[in-house]
């Protein structure tokens, strides 16, 4: 499968997070796209499809915030990277404010996903990626994007989970325009892909499917329960499969056979995959059990619904096993 990475991808680096009450290394590290380049060869550097069809997905807020928020952090004589302390939470309305603490709030969703002065140009080049990937997809029938930042937590308005822009929302709304009328995104990282459901939460024309931890347990909690099914237009066309903590692979494989039947009813002509290998057993932030082999059998019985797929990388954590266990889940396709 052709696979896609740019090196500028590679900048962003925030040094910590906080992480249950205390600052912790970053796990979302660059290193990260270095294990998956090592275990599957090296990729092609995706083409400049400019900021378009990253500008059809997020709002323009947003993203001026992503590209000026550092430089009005240190303005303000801020040590470190860009962090709200304080959330608009509660139905608060509309305002316009400037200063970066107000904006810092409004526009995220956690204290774990800093800002920094080399974001912007990362994950735009990570959105790219997703681009290049999307035009190998609707060619070949398959793409690869080695998405890092990944996306799946961004909403059109917001950052979180380690998420800037939301790279299968960018590559799914890419795919409307260029003509599919019926766009399917499946998301198997372990935490709910909250951004994307948002983002397509009133659409009818794109099916949002994931497998996720519980989020009673676990992280985003506010978003992906069972009877979170869209609203208006997208009624039905967002499906939420919640798994226990401990999940191996018999459940996990049924519950994406569940995501794959339901897909195939909706009658698309692209899926879009939001591969996470932090369902891997050893992931140190995640709790389900599945092996580097269970990734080629998950691969496969997508691979046997017949769609163009379009794989983009989300999360996964564990460095000494991620390039194997990306590479099971491409070899199985
Ligand atoms: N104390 C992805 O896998 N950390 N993001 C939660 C818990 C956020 C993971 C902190 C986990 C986000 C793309
Ligand atoms: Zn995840």
């Amino acid at each position: 499968m052709k696979c896609f990475f740019d090196p500028r991808q590679l900048v962003h680096a925030p040094a910590q997070e906080l992480h249950n009450g205390a600052w912790t290394p970053y796990n979302e590290v660059p290193a990260r796209a270095e294990a998956i380049l090592a275990a599957i060869g090296p990729a092609e550097r995706p083409r400049d499809h400019g900021d378009a069809p990253i500008r059809a997905v997020h709002d323009a807020g947003y993203l001026n915030f992503l590209r000026t928020a550092p430089a009005a952090w240190a303005a303000a004589g801020r040590p470190g990277d860009v962090l709200g302390y304080i959330w608009p939470t509660v139905r608060r309305r509309a305002l316009n404010l400037s200063r970066i603490d107000a904006l810092a709030g409004q526009y995220s969703i956690d204290v774990s996903t800093p800002l920094t002065a080399a974001t912007w140009d990362a994950t735009y080049w990570s959105a790219q990626t997703a681009l290049s990937a999307l035009d190998a997809a609707l060619g070949d029938g398959r793409g690869f994007a080695l998405c890092r930042p990944p996306g799946h937590h961004a909403g059109a308005d917001y950052l979180g989970g380690y998420c800037y822009l939301n790279t299968a929302a960018i590559a799914a709304e890419a795919a409307r325009a260029a003509g599919c009328r019926r766009v399917a995104i499946l998301d198997i990282d372990y935490h709910h892909g909250n951004g994307t459901q948002d983002i397509f939460w009133s659409r009818g024309d794109v099916f949002f499917a994931s497998l996720h931890a519980d989020p009673a347990t676990d992280y985003p909690f506010y978003w992906g329960h069972a009877d979170e099914v869209g609203e208006g237009d997208g009624h039905g066309t967002t499906l939420n499969l919640p798994l226990p903590q401990g999940t191996a692979l018999d459940a996990f494989r049924a519950a994406q056979g569940r995501a794959l039947e339901a897909i195939a009813r909706f009658g698309t002509e692209l899926l879009i995959v939001s591969f996470g290998a932090d369902t891997w057993e050893g992931d140190p932030i995640s709790h389900f059990r599945l092996t580097t082999r269970d990734y080629a059998v998950l691969a496969r019985d997508i691979a046997a619904a017949g769609w163009p797929v379009l794989v983009l990388m989300e999360g996964g954590y564990a460095l000494d096993a991620l390039g194997a266990n990306v590479s099971s889940f491409l070899d199985g396709f």
